[in-house]
């Protein structure tokens, strides 16, 4: 683990690990969070503010126009006065404006990856979300997201085990 002296903004896309990048796997790679949802936005040094923040798709195999990234409802919400923004053919969704670092942090847990593509044609393997944020002065550490999209047997849930959102969960208990 390396210890990073920040001046500036921080971000760690898992705080309930080690370093700043978060990790996991989606079955079915429709729709996903590249934060986790504990993921943290800080400014560290004077003030407490945040004037930008990057979210980037670093690949988009199955297209620019079908893989994408957005803020989901909640995050549209808290950056009603921010401006955001998508770029297709860059992979780049930007949201800008001074707020507090507790405003993009509600924001990053709500940054969204979609494929409108259907499930049986969703190319399988790793995506990468590089997330900066900075507070006007200084950018953070890029955090790396790593979702590894894989196939799977079909298999049945038990009912009500699982609420959109959650992340992934063991499919039997442990
Ligand atoms: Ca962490
Ligand atoms: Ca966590
Ligand atoms: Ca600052």
């Amino acid at each position: 683990m390396t210890i990073t002296m920040s001046m500036g903004a921080e971000t760690d896309l898992d705080a309930s690990s080690g370093g700043v990048n978060y990790s996991t796997s989606s079955l079915l790679a429709v729709r996903w969070r590249p934060a986790n949802s504990d993921a943290t936005v800080s400014d560290v040094d004077v003030g407490d503010q945040i004037a930008s923040m990057t979210a980037t798709l670093t690949a988009r195999p199955d297209g620019d126009g079908v893989e994408s990234l957005s803020l989901n409802a909640a995050a549209t919400t808290v950056a009603s006065g921010l401006t955001v923004g998508y770029t297709v053919g860059t992979g780049v969704l930007s949201v800008s404006g001074n707020a507090t670092s507790a405003t993009y942090q509600s924001i990053l847990r709500g940054v969204q990856y979609n494929n409108t593509d259907a499930a049986v044609d969703i190319t399988t393997g790793s995506r990468t979300v590089n997330v900066v944020v900075n507070d006007g002065a200084l950018s953070s550490a890029t955090a790396t997201a790593t979702v590894s999209v894989v196939t799977a047997p079909v298999v049945t849930l038990p009912a009500a085990s699982y609420t959109e959102g959650d992340g992934n969960k063991p499919i039997a208990p442990p």
